[in-house]
């Protein structure tokens, strides 16, 4: 049985990541491949329990070392129970963020050191890295306008427009370094046309 595919969803704030989730999971069945969608951080029940801590508004200023771990602690436990196990099995995985959203947000909007988190990343990935990418890119404008309409927002949402600037310019550059790996779609255009650009670019990895 051939290893399965890792695909990842990224991208700021309201930029419409769990909304293009369910349009490539239908398109992947309908090329008959059997898909785990998964999110981060999550996707296990520690991971989940994680995700409410850091995104909880309510809770003690968490430092930003604090936060760097608690992400790479569900990652762990998430990569362990749920990642692995399908892409051995032949399984694909697409998973609503990973570590490029780490470089993007604890790298970039906090300024973290790249060096740190390249190391945790070594640590709690070995080698694995996604096989491909979806960055999917708006102004943070329209976003936040996104993210606003729908929720109550939550401790990142909550942060300043420069934090999302800053988040924005790292995946960019994220891309930039692995542009192989990660392609970027603009999402600041109708559905219609966004999906038509997600399946030339997942189109052409299936081939
Ligand atoms: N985090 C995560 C870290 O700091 N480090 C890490 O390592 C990881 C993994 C997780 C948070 O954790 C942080 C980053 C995040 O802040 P999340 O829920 O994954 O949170 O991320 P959010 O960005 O908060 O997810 P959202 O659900 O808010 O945004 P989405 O999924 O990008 O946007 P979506 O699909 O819900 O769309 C938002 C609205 O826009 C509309 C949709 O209908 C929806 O109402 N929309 C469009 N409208 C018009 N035209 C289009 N093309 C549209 N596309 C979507």
């Amino acid at each position: 049985m051939p290893r399965g595919k890792f695909i990842t969803l990224e991208g700021g704030e309201g930029v419409g990541k769990t909304t293009n989730l369910t349009f490539i999971e239908n398109y992947l069945k309908l090329h008959n491949i059997s898909v785990v969608v998964t999110r981060e951080p999550g996707g296990t029940l520690l991971a989940e329990k994680l995700r409410q801590l850091l995104l909880d508004n309510d809770s003690e200023t968490i430092t930003e070392e604090a936060e760097l771990l608690m992400v790479f602690a569900a990652r762990a436990q998430h990569l362990k129970l749920v990642i692995e196990p399908a892409l051995s099995k032949g399984q694909w995985v697409l998973c609503d963020r990973f570590t490029d959203a780490t470089f993007a947000y604890q790298g970039g909007g906090r300024n973290m050191k790249i060096s740190t988190i390249e190391w945790l990343e070594t640590l709690v990935q070995g080698n694995l890295r996604p096989d491909l990418t979806l960055l999917l890119d708006a102004p943070i404008e329209v976003g936040m306008e996104r993210a606003r309409s729908r929720n109550i927002l939550d401790r990142f949402e909550s942060e300043k427009k420069s934090f999302f600037e800053q988040v924005r310019r790292a995946y960019l550059l994220q891309a930039e370094l692995h542009p192989d790996r990660i392609k970027v779609i603009k999402t600041n255009q109708p559905l219609v046309d966004v999906e038509n650009e997600i399946v030339n670019v997942i189109g052409t990895f299936i081939k």
